[in-house]
């Protein structure tokens, strides 16, 4: 059986295609099937939308279909941008437009204050509807200027300060090890395996 991962984020389909290289599943992806539609995302929770992807996806390309809903929360902020990462900075925005906004909403505020975290929540739904949903997160500090070239989105301003390092000067490896995105893929890929040999 084929699984579908369903994103237009071309930044999350090089991590998943890293992240589910051991899976025993055949894998396409939205440009392989030439799906071209865009999903509403209308929910006001990562969970609802990421279930809302997936079961759209579903529905399209009558695959069992892997999505994600991911964004920023910036306590500063009292959670924004959240859900709303992807379209922080209005329509034909760039990822720069997107974090240059967000340090410039937090001029002024401290390092102590600029606390944050990445969540990610992955939805799998099958075509007869049955679904599962896991959620990972990565807290983190907003620095004051971006740093590195690696990732995507709001990774250059994402200070680890265990690290020393913005999530952007991590390599793609680094990143999985410790990223939202990588921890809600591996418990994911824990419920699948399970399913795969039940
Ligand atoms: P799909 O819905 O097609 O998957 P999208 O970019 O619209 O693509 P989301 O609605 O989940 O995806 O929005 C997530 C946004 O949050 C994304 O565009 C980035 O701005 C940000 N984001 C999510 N994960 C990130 C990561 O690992 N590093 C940096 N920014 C991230």
């Amino acid at each position: 059986m084929k699984y579908l991962i369903a994103t237009h984020n071309q930044g999350k389909v090089r991590e998943y295609r890293q992240l589910l290289d051991d899976l025993p599943i055949e894998i396409t992806y939205l440009d392989e099937m030439d799906i071209k539609e865009e999903v509403a995302e209308t929910g006001e929770t990562f969970y609802e939308n990421a279930l809302q992807k997936a079961r759209a996806y579903a529905r399209l390309s009558g695959l069992p279909t892997w999505a994600d809903d991911s964004g920023l929360e910036v306590d500063a902020l009292h959670g924004e941008p959240g859900v709303r990462s992807a379209r922080y900075a209005g329509p034909g925005a760039t990822d720069e437009d997107r974090y240059r906004l967000l340090l410039h909403n937090l001029a002024g505020v401290p390092a102590s204050k600029r606390t944050a975290r990445f969540r990610c929540v992955v939805a799998v739904v099958w075509p007869d509807g049955r679904s599962f949903t896991t959620e990972g997160r990565c807290e983190g500090v907003i620095g004051e200027a971006p740093r590195g070239d690696n990732g995507f989105g709001y990774d250059p301003i994402f200070f680890l300060p265990d690290k020393g390092r913005t999530m952007a000067e991590l390599s793609a490896d680094e990143k999985n090890r410790i990223s939202h995105r990588g921890r809600a893929a591996r418990a994911a890929k824990e419920k699948l395996r399970a399913r795969l040999s039940a």
